[in-house]
């Protein structure tokens, strides 16, 4: 209670404001005038004592704070729900595999370091992205379409569960692959590092039609992807991490120590729509792969296997840990290149940083030194570092000027001293010369058809094939590709030979002679008998062709040294490209046989496939306990997309496939 001066108005302790119905109405009756409220409320304001005064003065002021001060706060809240209502939606749109308006991109060329001077200036056509930002590639590919058996979404809804627990273990990274589809950026060149900088261009309708969605998977490639998995279930079961599957002896050899058969996978496993296996592996990428080792690798089989594997799922995967593994890896071989003549040795210590030709001899193989290329060059033009581009490119520039050739034919040896062939005048299409011819051409198509000495050099060589290597077989007259030596023909060819018509009938869709088409016909039809003559329908690793017609001969002889086969890829390589080019179903039809024998005689029932000793012998075709990587890499991914109907399943406009079967970008689109 509060008790106050004796002398004047007793002071009140509450407020009281009485509105009665007097105070409203005035003595003259109703009188709702402005002026009258006015004055009647400023008179009873003027009734009230200071203090309560005050304490409505302060009631108001306090009020009208608050109003103030919500309503900021209400309005930032809002703007947040509203921003992650966004943000949730795209990244469900993502991994839905819905196109957005306005997509992520891919890294642009990044500079590896300032002083490149005019080079980098040149190869750079965006500013880099930053490094945390995981953009899809130019040329991304939408993982097919399964049918209903293949439950797309809840395999989504797991992947994606899956990467977010990834996510917590790998903090450095942020792992939300996008599953989503062929996105050709609009502003994205891919102008080799050499070249001028252009206008970004437009996507053509050809890159427009590639958001389409994909089409469904058929039968046949259903079989493709339960022989993958039955394949995988042996790796991983018995080998993971390691190079190659023994599935025999449930165990494991290694060549490297760097997971071949793993990376040598991944972009199989991307295209086959295997998504939790490409989680997994992904992780041991992430978790488990390092290159900093001491061990001795050959240049050639890790630039195709690994580096082109890691490139190929950077592109298709726009995950830029394997760009990061990729650059790691480039780095690491660049030593093989610190020669006298600059043909590079044929083994590197990726841990110690050196590089050395084989003990018995300073030759490095021709096929070995050239078919390098499609993958240090676009390491190159992704990366804004021109030393990869600039030391392949100089072995070419150098291989173009060399003599000893044959009418574009090229002996097998090279010496990384004097910078000449050796062993002079045995000229083959098989081992040790074989992806030189391969490169040409598809470094030609990398480049945009710009590097004409590359061109030159591959229709050269196509001529001295015809003049020197072609014969016809009997009794079936099948057209074969032979070896010289030393002036004298060989009927002898090895099945890496069959490479040769998928690569003719690619220079063919590339505008050159109609003729290799011709012949790019004739041979696939010899690579497919080469299978059919034989009593397990697989092809040996060389057979010797019948020139003159004997009775109860086949075309086909095979000696016992050579009746192995190691699950090669070459001819079901060939078969891919004759069916896309031609639409013509025997192709496939040659595959499924094909893979039935696959399957018939090579597959372990514990767990992957096998390489054989015998395929003359169905009733023991002695298996050698041994699944090569390009296995996984190239025999089941051909076959995949040789049953496929979809031509933008890996445009063959958009990307060129490496010499183990990686599809790479092609800098300029057609
Ligand atoms: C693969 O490593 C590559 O295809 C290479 O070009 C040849 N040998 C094997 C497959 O047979």
């Amino acid at each position: 209670m509060y008790s106050g001066a004796a002398a004047g108005p007793p002071r009140r302790d509450f407020i009281s404001v009485t509105l009665g119905p007097e105070e409203a109405v005035g003595v003259g009756g109703y009188n709702n005038s402005k002026a009258w409220r006015r004055r009647s409320y400023w008179r009873k304001w003027k009734q009230l004592s200071r203090l309560q005064r005050s304490v409505i003065l302060f009631l108001f002021a306090f009020l009208a704070a608050c109003g103030v001060i919500s309503y900021t706060s209400m309005g930032e809240a809002w703007k947040s729900i509203t921003n992650k209502s966004l943000d949730d939606q795209r990244t469900e749109q993502e991994i839905l595999g819905l196109k957005l308006a306005n997509p992520a991109v891919l890294p642009a060329p990044q500079k590896a370091d300032a002083n490149h001077g005019d080079y980098l200036e040149l190869s750079l056509q965006k500013p880099p992205k930053p490094p945390h930002v995981r953009g899809p590639s130019n040329l991304q590919i939408k993982a097919p379409r399964r049918d209903t058996r293949l439950k797309t979404r809840p395999d989504t809804m797991r992947a994606v569960e899956e990467l977010v627990e990834a996510d917590k273990v790998e903090k450095t990274e942020k792992s939300v692959i996008s599953w989503r589809g062929a996105v050709i950026e609009p502003d994205q060149s891919t102008e080799p590092p050499s070249s001028k900088i252009t206008e970004p261009e437009k996507p053509s309708s050809v890159e427009l039609e590639d958001q389409k969605e994909p089409m469904p998977i058929n039968e046949r490639q259903l079989a493709v992807i339960e022989a993958f998995r039955h394949a995988w279930k042996g790796y991983k079961d018995f080998a993971w991490g390691h190079d190659e599957l023994k599935p025999l002896s449930k165990s494991y050899s290694e060549w490297f120590g760097l997971g071949l058969t793993l990376i040598d996978a991944l972009d199989t496993m991307w295209i086959l729509g295997l998504k939790e296996e490409f989680e997994e592996a992904r992780k041991w990428v992430a978790n488990d792969l390092v290159f900093n080792k001491n061990v001795d690798v050959n240049l050639f089989e890790s630039t195709i296997r690994i580096l082109g594997g890691l490139l190929s799922t950077y592109h298709l995967s726009g995950d830029s840990l394997f760009l990061e593994k990729a650059k790691d890896i480039g780095n690491r071989l660049m030593p093989a290149f610190k020669t006298p003549s600059k043909i590079p040795y044929s083994d590197v210590n990726i841990g110690r940083g050196t590089a050395h030709p084989p003990r018995w001899t300073s030759d490095s193989t021709v096929a070995e030194v050239t078919s390098i290329q499609l993958e240090f060059r676009e390491l190159s033009r992704l990366t804004g570092d021109e030393k990869f581009q600039k030391a392949v490119d100089e072995v070419m520039k150098h291989v173009h000027t060399l003599s000893g050739k044959n009418d574009g034919l090229v002996p097998m040896f090279i010496n990384t001293n004097s910078g000449q062939f050796t062993h002079l005048g045995v000229y083959t299409l098989g081992a040790r010369a074989d992806s030189y011819y391969e490169y040409l051409l598809k470094q030609w198509i990398q480049g945009g058809k710009k590097e004409n000495e590359l061109l030159e050099d591959y229709m050269r060589a196509i001529e001295g094939v015809k003049k020197h290597l072609l014969h016809r077989s009997e009794p079936k007259k099948l057209t074969f590709v032979g070896e010289l030596a030393h002036g004298h023909f060989s009927a002898k060819m090895d099945h890496l030979v069959c490479f040769l018509p998928g690569t003719l009938a690619l220079g063919a869709h590339n505008g050159l002679a109609a003729d290799h088409m011709k012949l790019a016909e004739t041979l696939t039809e010899t690579c497919y008998q080469m299978y059919a003559q034989v009593e397990t329908g697989l092809s040996p690793e060389i057979v010797h062709f019948n020139l003159h017609a004997q009775k109860g001969h086949k075309d086909v002889e095979i000696k016992p040294a050579d009746r192995h086969n190691l699950l090669r890829p070459e001819t079901v390589e060939s078969l891919f490209y004759m069916y896309r080019f031609t639409g013509d179903k025997k192709y496939q039809d040659w595959g499924w046989e094909i893979l039935q024998n696959f399957n018939r005689y090579t597959r372990v029932p514990t767990g992957g496939y096998t390489s054989i000793n015998n395929v003359q012998n169905p009733s023991n075709p002695e298996p050698r306990d041994k699944m090569e990587s390009f296995f996984l890499g190239e025999t089941l991914k051909y076959m995949f997309l040789l049953f496929s109907d979809d031509i933008d399943l890996i445009n063959l406009d958009k990307y060129v496939f490496n010499t183990e079967a990686h599809p790479l970008p092609i800098w300029v689109p057609a």
